[in-house]
């Protein structure tokens, strides 16, 4: 019948945006969700490793009704039910899964995570379930039914459950998959450990219809001395008002809210501006009927003249390091902000005034600590060597993870620089894709740099000259250069001279060398922390000589896990070139570059 058959042309014609790995689904979003009114769901949850996908797809490979999402149990004893999520394994939440069990130190492929919990929920709010971090692609179902996919490793996710959850014995479940894919963000190759699993906390978020749910605070590009703004809620009738008041600044006001919930704002006002000397944070509510919101915000501004970075106004060299979230003392994925404030106060300990958060979007807490610290970032993207440039879904991948990175972290006055590659090789398409991608990056804030590490640079008598087309693209170039490692004799890389003819400042975004921790010998000798040392001690004199140098992050703060690595008796699964172990012990290096920027 007629029906039937424009039902079937339907589905044929909607069918290849739904097919394979083609599909993305489009978020809900809620701005500093951690200032809300949370549940945390973080402890024990009940796993069940599955290789096959078997909780999900049945022996035609099809997608079966009644997967581990239905958390099913024997109702009598002649029951047929291969799983049983309450007597299988257990991991913590949040945490990797690859350091909590020996057996899963090297998988890669689908964990179904289960936590039960009990809710009570209150009259006229709604719920959220609410995901810091999930690598790589996560399928939640709350009693069984499906709230929804996320791709991605670094970044939050959420979706709604207020007409799902109830009060008693809710199961959440949620199949986790870190399958690497060549069409992925990163893709399969990449520097450092595919930690899977449920890496940052899952709390439930509860806000009144009525809310707020995003906002951006910051201080004007173009007016002297004003504060300036926008603030969306749920959902706006007319003559609806929004308060925003900053107590310490004498600032309390309300703004009308447009059609689409958006209100708005510039106001005079003379802040102390945030800079590492001084990381002020000035406390800011917005109120809309009975929800309201407090964070803490800095107000600075960044940019650059010539070959020159300025903070309020003012030249700065960025003092850095790179850092991976790998856990010190215990390796795996930071879970603690005790774990964020290690790292960073070794940072300072190195007398950094800036990091660069390698490779992809850090935990928003690490962020935080580090705004609170007086440390300027480099937050990034896993665009990384080679993605598939080509494809139209990579590339709405990286823009999905940009846009995810941003919109979390457009508050974070310490946030200086958003990174949207590292090392990529120069091909049409790979331009294209980030100029693209540039341009997305500056229409969803134009407060902050943009930047990318390049590793391409022809040589020209003697001299380096950095001839990227993505340096006509960015508004800060990072180099990596790995002289005395991957390429030249120690020594010889202190008469590098490098030729820069975009007129823009350059961050020497890497340089380094491997060491074992408490291995010593000659200057000549790979793995001995003397080594690391010159190498360290001739790239200083190499920077000494670039007039446009804007900032350096050496690689790397502390030893990291990467499966690249596999001389065992040094390596043993990590790369080793930080200036520190993994167990928290300084190398000579970490020495050589304090001194450099204590000098500096
Ligand atoms: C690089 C990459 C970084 C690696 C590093 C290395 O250029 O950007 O991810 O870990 O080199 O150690 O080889």
């Amino acid at each position: 019948n007629n029906l039937k058959l424009k039902k079937a042309l339907l589905v044929f014609l909607l069918l290849p945006a739904y097919m394979g790995t083609a599909q993305i689904e489009e978020g809900l979003f809620l701005q500093n969700v951690n200032a809300r009114k949370v549940e945390k769901l973080d402890g024990l949850w009940q796993v069940i490793v599955d290789p096959l996908e078997n909780g999900y797809y049945n022996h035609r490979y099809q997608p079966r009704d009644d997967g581990y999402f239905k958390n099913s149990k024997m109702k009598s004893p002649s029951d047929l039910i291969e799983y049983d999520f309450d007597t299988d394994l257990e991991l913590m939440v949040p945490g990797d899964w690859n350091t909590q069990s020996d057996k899963l130190y090297y998988y890669e492929g689908t964990v179904w995570y289960k936590r039960d919990f009990d809710y009570l929920p209150e009259e006229g709010q709604r719920v959220y379930v609410h995901f810091a971090g999930v690598n790589y692609e996560a399928r939640v179902y709350l009693n069984g039914e499906y709230l929804g996919k996320h791709t991605g490793g670094f970044t939050s996710f959420m979706f709604e459950i207020t007409d799902i959850v109830r009060e008693k014995d809710n199961f959440l479940v949620v199949k986790v998959d870190n399958t690497r894919k060549r069409e992925g963000i990163p893709t399969v190759n990449t520097d450092w450990w595919n930690y899977g699993g449920i890496t940052r906390s899952v709390q439930l978020v509860s806000v009144p219809r009525k809310h707020i749910v995003d906002y951006n605070v910051s201080l004007s590009k173009v007016s002297k001395g004003t504060i300036e703004g926008w603030v969306k809620v749920s959902s706006a009738g007319e003559e609806e008002r929004v308060k925003l008041t900053i107590p310490e600044l004498s600032i309390s006001q309300s703004f009308a809210l447009n059609s689409q919930g958006v209100a708005q704002f510039r106001i005079k006002a003379d802040p102390r501006l945030w800079s590492p000397s001084y990381p002020k944070r000035y406390e800011v509510q917005f109120t809309f009927f009975s929800d309201s919101i407090e964070d803490q915000i800095g107000f600075r501004k960044i940019e650059t003249r010539g070959d020159k970075i300025l903070l309020n106004g003012k030249e700065i060299f960025l003092k850095g390091i790179s850092i991976h979230e790998e856990a010190p003392f215990k390796t795996g994925r930071v879970t603690s902000r005790e774990e964020c404030i290690t790292l960073l106060n070794w940072a300072k300990e190195l007398g950094c005034n800036f990091i660069r958060l390698a490779h992809y979007p850090h935990s928003e807490q690490m962020v935080q600590e580090a705004e609170r610290m007086g440390l300027m970032v480099w937050s990034e993207i896993p665009v990384y060597w080679t993605i598939q440039y080509d494809n139209k879904y990579t590339y709405t991948l990286a823009e999905q993870q940009l846009t995810e990175m941003i919109s979390r972290d457009r508050n974070r006055a310490g946030i200086v620089l958003w990174s949207i590659a590292n090392e990529t090789p120069v091909s049409f398409m790979r331009n294209d894709f980030l100029k693209k991608l540039a341009k997305k990056a500056r229409e969803l804030d134009d407060g902050r740099l943009i930047t990318a590490a390049l590793d391409t640079h022809s040589g020209d008598q003697g001299v380096r000259v950095i001839d990227d087309p993505l340096g006509e693209i960015v508004d800060v170039i990072g180099i990596n250069n790995y002289c005395g490692w991957y390429s030249q004799e120690t020594k010889s890389c202190a008469a590098i001279r490098w030729k820069n003819s975009y007129g823009k400042p350059v961050i020497v975004s890497e340089f380094g060398a491997g060491a074992l921790q408490g291995y010593h010998g000659n200057a000549n000798e790979r793995w001995t922390e003397e080594y690391q040392d010159a190498v360290y001690n001739y790239n200083i004199e190499m920077l000494k000589n670039m007039d446009f140098l804007g900032g350096v992050s050496p690689w790397i703060l502390m030893d990291f896990r990467s499966p690249r690595r596999h001389l065992k008796k040094i390596q043993k699964d990590f790369n080793r070139k930080g200036l520190i172990s993994e167990q928290g012990r300084k190398k000579k290096a970490f020495y050589t570059l304090q001194s450099y920027y204590n000098k500096g």
